[in-house]
């Protein structure tokens, strides 16, 4: 196993109330000025998504406080997988990297630095990253995630460098339950441990959030959810951060094993199920919306949230790249991009007027194979994730994702593959593919999930709404017994780029 860096993660706040972007809030539903820095924002809007990439640059190697579920020998658990190599980069290498990567990934628009430290502990890389990148690529946007201690001393230095977007990860607001999460923190030269620590790095946090949005800067807040210790003091750092401005709240599951050397790892301290989850979500969601779509990304991840493709871009190769940075081919190229997202809402909404009159109030998750785009374009038997829908009366929802075992291995299907498939989509009623064979079928069948084909490279919201009227329309006239579903699991970390990888991670 190779030992990699330490750190990473991400935040943000707005002020303006009401702010619908993690979730599917469109062009009509936010002030202009939020749109504009949203809307092609991947964390920040749950359609853009499906479109438009992010790329993190490694850049932060230290950290100043500990977290009970990251061991800095390996990649944040806020952010990234523990246990996966990092390249640690040069604001250079990293500026050349961002511009090699948008020169690939037209749709690549956000640059974050998420670690694998703490951005704000590594002020000078983090800074000179930014300051290079925005003269290379100015039209890419900056984004920033922060433990938050460090933070309202750089309110400055992060609005001169137009940083719009930042992440604070907030745990906790009350100092005894922090205690239970950070053993220990850096501040003023000191080494400072227990509940005098997290009261410190509280107050940090929530200063800095009021600071960031009282400047405008839209924040997100970043919570891990770790069950028994947390998970229900998370509805009052919801209250908290709401209150403060936040823009966006993004509740995690804590990512833990054994194998990771992590405190919590090694006492065994679980994580949350898929419906714990869920309901956790779902229960804080109200004036301000949750982000559904985090992927919990490496520190060097490059691509839409559901791929990962840093391996394509290591140092090495990098380095050998000729570089040409059009501007006006990335422009036109999100144009076009522009115009399926419109034909997406669309569709969709023409759908959804089918539904006007309907007044069932059955809900009903359904899990998706997709590539981006807003399609249904993956076999079942090479998704490496499904999105999960809520289909109600009021149409479709976005509400997570779940990382999966492939099923295809070239030629034959996985029947332990298959098992762990449907252990995580185990609460849906169906499963939306592009093609899928007849064994994996009859399995799905069996467990009670209904694979349906019949949609294959239309649009995901407007084949799941049409699909849950006929679902409607069949219990209503007896031909099948609406049922509530059971739990399902959710597998732990990120996606990885390749299998070199799965090997050196050792998990
Ligand atoms: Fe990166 Fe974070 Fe910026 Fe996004 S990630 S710094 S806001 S550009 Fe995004 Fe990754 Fe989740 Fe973070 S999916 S872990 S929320
Ligand atoms: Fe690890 Fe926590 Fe520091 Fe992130 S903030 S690098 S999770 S110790």
């Amino acid at each position: 196993m190779q030992q990699v860096a330490e750190h990473k993660g991400c935040g943000t706040s707005s002020g303006s109330g009401k702010s619908s972007c993690g979730s599917s809030a469109g062009e009509s539903e936010l002030p202009p000025e939020i749109w504009e820095k949203v809307k092609n924002h991947p964390c920040y809007s749950e359609e853009a998504h499906h479109h438009f990439a992010r790329m993190h640059v490694a850049v932060a190697p230290a950290c100043n406080i500990q977290c009970n579920y990251c061991n800095r020998k390996y990649d944040c658990a806020n952010e990234s997988r523990p246990g996966v190599v990092s390249e640690r980069l040069t604001p250079e290498q990293a500026a050349k990297k961002v511009v090699a990567v948008a020169s690939t990934i037209p749709q690549m628009t956000v640059l974050g630095i998420a670690g694998p430290g703490d951005p704000l502990a590594n002020p000078a890389k983090t800074f000179k990253t930014f300051e290079l990148i925005s003269q290379m690529a100015p039209d890419i946007k900056l984004c920033l995630s922060t433990n938050g201690l460090a933070l309202p001393e750089h309110i400055d230095t992060i609005a001169k460098y137009n940083v719009d977007h930042v992440t604070i990860t907030i745990n906790m607001v009350d100092p005894e339950v922090g205690a239970k999460i950070y053993p220990w923190i850096f501040y003023k030269h000191k080494r400072i441990e227990g509940i005098e620590a997290a009261r410190i790095l509280s107050e940090h946090q929530l200063r800095g959030l009021e600071m960031l949005t009282e400047r405008g800067i839209l924040c997100k807040v970043n919570s891990v959810m770790i069950p028994g210790v947390n998970d229900q003091h998370l509805v009052e750092v919801n209250k908290a951060v709401k209150s403060r401005g936040a823009f966006l709240h993004n509740i995690m599951p804590l990512i833990s094993a054994p194998e990771h050397g992590t405190v919590f790892g090694l006492t065994g301290q679980r994580g949350p199920s898929a419906q714990e989850l869920k309901a956790l979500q779902d229960s804080c969601e109200g004036e301000m919306n949750m982000m559904r779509h985090c992927r919990q990304c490496r520190a060097d991840a490059v691509g839409l949230l559901g791929e990962d493709r840093s391996a394509e871009f290591t140092t090495d190769k990098i380095m050998d790249m000729e570089v040409n940075y059009d501007l006006e081919a990335r422009k036109a190229y999100q144009a076009v991009v522009e115009q399926e997202r419109q034909a997406k809402v669309e569709a969709k909404n023409e759908e959804l007027a089918a539904l006007a009159d309907e007044t069932s109030d059955i809900k009903v998750l359904a899990a998706v194979a997709t590539k981006g785009s807003g399609l249904i374009n993956e076999h079942f038997g090479h998704a490496k994730e499904f999105q999960i829908y809520e289909l109600s009366a009021a149409g479709s929802k976005f509400v997570g994702h779940r990382r999966v075992d492939l099923y295809c291995q070239g030629g034959f299907g996985d029947d332990t593959a298959l098992e762990t498939v449907i252990r995580a989509i185990n609460d849906c009623h169906a499963v939306f593919v592009a093609k899928i064979g007849g064994c994996p079928k009859n399995d799905l069948l069996k467990a009670g999930i209904e694979p349906v084909d019949e949609f294959a490279h239309e649009f995901i919201e407007k084949s799941a709404i049409s699909w849950f009227k006929t679902y409607l329309e069949k219990v209503k006239s007896g031909e099948i017994q609406h049922f509530t579903r059971g739990d399902a699991e959710i597998r732990q970390g990120a996606l990885i780029a390749d299998e070199e990888r799965k090997v050196c991670d050792g998990v």
